[in-house]
């Protein structure tokens, strides 16, 4: 079951994201936020965290090239933007591009 307003709530912090890290970071609510962000921002967390478990096969905790490309060739097109630490793949961290929102709170 997905609550109704998760999929409003995460296209809109995915448009927040895709405006730019930078600016992302600045934007993007803390999960302890109190009210509609913070709700927004638990929703869109949770379901950020189940795409990424999902996507992670190997359950090693971070995406290789292939495991984003086969999620999303949106991923794979901008993986190597997203490695920031050019490690060849994405953690949680640089998978959704700020660290506001620990995976395991
Ligand atoms: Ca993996
Ligand atoms: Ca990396």
């Amino acid at each position: 079951m997905t609550p109704p307003m998760s999929r409003y709530a995460f296209s809109i912090l995915a448009t927040l994201l895709c405006s730019g890290a930078a600016q992302a970071q600045s934007i993007i609510p803390k999960l302890d936020q109190e009210g509609r962000k913070g709700d927004m921002a638990r929703l869109a967390k949770e379901q950020a965290v189940a795409k990424f478990n999902a996507a992670d096969t190997d359950k090693d905790g971070k995406l290789s090239k292939d495991e984003a490309g086969k999620t999303s060739p949106y991923l794979a097109e901008n993986f190597d933007k997203r490695d920031t630490d050019k490690d060849g793949f994405l953690s949680w961290e640089e998978y959704v591009g700020h660290d506001r929102w620990p995976k395991d709170k």
